[in-house]
């Protein structure tokens, strides 16, 4: 209830910071990023998600938290239109099932594009298995709403969940990425290698693009580049950065 409290306090005092992960493709060419959020507490204390993304969604604070979060990546988005080299970038949003699933939630990112001038087709909304959990007739309706306005959808952490993968074909989906928890091993573990092989065979027959994350080795990115992957995500290629740092980073000034 304290730390409940303190969120709270934390969204009005703008405590909740962006970070961005680079994602590249097989040519090593930067594409598009992922966005990671931050608390920074004013007891000086960095909690990353896993340490209150729970609590957001079990409280109902996800969905401002969660409004805050896309606002944010949507005036970046906006941003980087006017720079060559940040221009055609896709930027990936955690949403969840429950932030998905709230009042107006189509109507609010509507809203956001519009206000902000990002593109709808630049704006990637990332979803776990947990929207396969229940009611999915009312889940695919919601995402073909905005799908209609542009946006496009990827599901993250594959393989890890509620798999039914006579589901998977329901929902308008764009990519899988796969989960790190499989990338983790390919490179030293001959086991691994059918799991990730047989999801991309997977990915391939849906037509979705293959998002590999959690790629922390040259062996890695070089097995996956070879079994067909078609964006690379990880700390070889690029950590997690606050939003500003990245546009440092990765601009190219006009
Ligand atoms: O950044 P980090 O590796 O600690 O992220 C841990 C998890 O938190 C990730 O699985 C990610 O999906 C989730 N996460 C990060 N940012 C957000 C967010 O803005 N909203 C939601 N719902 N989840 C997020
Ligand atoms: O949305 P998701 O939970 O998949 O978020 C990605 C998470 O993975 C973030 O917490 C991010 O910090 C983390 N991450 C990003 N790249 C790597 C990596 O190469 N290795 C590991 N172990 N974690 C990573
Ligand atoms: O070094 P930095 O402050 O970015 O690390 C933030 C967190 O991300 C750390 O807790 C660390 O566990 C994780 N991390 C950062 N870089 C790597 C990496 O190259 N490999 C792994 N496995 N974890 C990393
Ligand atoms: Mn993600
Ligand atoms: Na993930």
């Amino acid at each position: 209830a304290m730390l409940e409290l303190a969120m709270r306090e934390g969204l009005l005092a703008r405590q909740f910071v962006l970070f961005c992960q680079p994602q590249f493709d097989t040519r090593g060419r930067l594409v598009g990023a992922e966005v990671l959020v931050r608390w920074y507490r004013s007891n000086g204390e960095i909690l990353s998600p896993d340490e209150f993304i729970g609590l957001a969604e079990s409280s109902g604070l996800i969905v401002p938290l969660g409004q805050y979060v896309l606002e944010e990546a949507c005036h970046a988005l906006a941003r980087w239109q006017d720079d060559h080299s940040l221009r055609e970038l896709e930027l990936a949003v955690n949403v969840s099932v429950r932030q998905l699933r709230s009042a107006n939630f189509t109507e609010k990112v509507a809203d956001i594009l519009l206000e902000t001038g990002a593109r709808a087709s630049k704006l990637c909304l990332e979803l776990t298995e947990s929207v396969f959990a229940e009611n999915v007739a009312e889940t695919v309706e919601r995402m073909d709403e905005l799908c209609g306005h542009g946006v496009q959808f990827s599901l993250d952490d594959f393989g890890t969940g509620y798999s039914s993968l006579s589901y998977l074909k329901r929902f308008p989906l764009t990519a899988l990425k796969i989960d790190r928890a499989f990338v983790h091993d390919v490179h030293v573990n001959p086991d691994a290698v059918p799991i990730v092989k047989a999801i991309i065979a997977l990915a391939r027959s849906l037509k979705l693009e293959i998002v590999a994350e959690g790629v922390e080795h040259e062996a890695q990115r070089n097995f996956l580049i070879d079994s067909g992957c078609n964006t690379l995500q990880g700390y070889l290629l690029g950590k997690p950065m606050p939003i500003s740092e990245f546009e440092q980073m990765y601009s190219s000034g006009c």
